[in-house]
């Protein structure tokens, strides 16, 4: 796979795969190619049975300061409906594997989106976490308003958009944004540990998963418990569900097999 903004890696550990935003000049700013780019891989990713979870992180001073403010400038109303960004948005948050973000330095504006995109975000004591989109006259465009609120609660989801204050990833932490928070040498081997962790368990009931506990953000209550228990249900015609129940009562490791 031949990408210009981004590095794709099919295997950094058993099942696991990486891509890594790659324009370090620009703090890894999104532009329409990155993200199209991200967009394709995780397709294939996601249709490629040796991958079971993926890893999406930047480099150490930034994993993505944003959209391309360059590229955005000049363009009008009707240009960024013709464009729809929203549907290569829309595609990334309907990969079916988990997504982790390794998140080190900047995560601004879309690329806190893009981290709130993914499943579970491991990130390095550097990082800062910010929807500085105000600065610059405009707002959220990708999930910050809502996918922050839901995270960190009104309070601090308005101070983040309505100031553009930047949180440390201690903050980011407390206020249950994001997983973890380890040392900047670290975070990646540790995004990568989520990942492996994850990359052990059925795909199915991984996938079905991840799945419900996404639901929660779409709908009530009543409908969510539902859908949990449709998925639920569902696993128990799958074989990794015979396995893993066997597996525990015979005292032996469960060997998965996406069936
Ligand atoms: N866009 C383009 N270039 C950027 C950039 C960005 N977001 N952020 C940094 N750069 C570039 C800088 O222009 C500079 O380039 P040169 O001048 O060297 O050519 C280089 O990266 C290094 O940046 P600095 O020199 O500024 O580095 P500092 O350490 O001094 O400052 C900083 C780092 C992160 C505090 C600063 O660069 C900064 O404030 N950056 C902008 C952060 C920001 O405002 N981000 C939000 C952008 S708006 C949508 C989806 C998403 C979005 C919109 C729509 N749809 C689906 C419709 C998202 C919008 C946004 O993210």
């Amino acid at each position: 796979m031949n990408y210009e903004f981004i590095i794709a890696n099919a295997q950094v550990g058993p099942y696991v795969a990486s891509i890594q935003l790659n324009r370090p000049k620009e703090l890894n700013a999104l532009n329409l190619q990155l993200m199209g780019e991200i967009r394709h891989c995780l397709e294939i990713f996601d249709n490629d049975d040796s991958i079971r979870a993926i890893v999406i992180h930047g480099n150490e001073r930034a994993f993505a300061a944003g959209a391309d403010i360059k590229q955005m400038a000049g363009r009008t109303a009707v240009d960024m409906l013709k464009i729809d960004q929203f549907s290569t948005w829309d595609s990334i948050r309907k990969t079916k594997k988990p997504i982790i973000a390794a998140v080190s330095g900047f995560a601004l504006g879309g690329g806190c989106e893009l981290a709130m995109l993914c499943d579970m975000i491991v990130a390095s004591e550097t990082a800062q976490f910010g929807q500085p989109e105000i600065n610059i006259g405009v707002m959220p465009g990708a999930g910050g308003t809502q996918r922050l609120t839901r995270a960190v609660g009104k309070a601090r989801a308005m101070e983040m958009v309505l100031t553009g204050n930047f949180i440390s990833a201690e903050e980011a932490r407390e206020a249950g944004l994001i997983n973890k928070v380890v040392p900047v040498e670290l975070y990646l081997d540790e995004a990568i540990k989520l990942a492996l962790k994850t990359a052990e368990k059925s795909p199915i009931a991984i996938q079905l998963a991840k799945e419900s506990v996404l639901k929660a953000f779409d709908t009530g209550l009543q409908e969510g418990l539902f859908f949990e228990r449709k998925n639920f249900y569902m696993l128990f015609a799958t074989e990794d569900q015979k396995e893993g129940m066997n597996a525990f009562v015979e005292k032996r490791k469960p060997e998965f097999k996406n069936k």
